[in-house]
């Protein structure tokens, strides 16, 4: 399993709308998101530029731990 962490979300329609933008994927099963963390996790193998761009798309920011 990966784990992204996500800024912006506050409720559960944006849990929602990231599960909707990162099951769109089809390199990707299995998403779950945390909403207290602020936590998307799922299983594959996507490219992460595809992770991030399917999640930035949806309006959230994916946080670049090594940054
Ligand atoms: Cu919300």
């Amino acid at each position: 399993m990966t784990t992204v962490k996500i800024k912006g979300m506050s409720c559960g329609h944006c849990v929602a709308a990231v599960i909707q933008a990162l099951e769109r994927l089809d390199t990707i099963s299995k998403v779950s998101v945390d909403l207290e963390k602020g936590e998307a996790r799922f299983a594959g193998e996507p490219a992460l530029a595809d992770v991030r761009a399917a999640i930035e798309a949806a309006g959230f920011e994916v946080v670049d731990e090594n940054a």
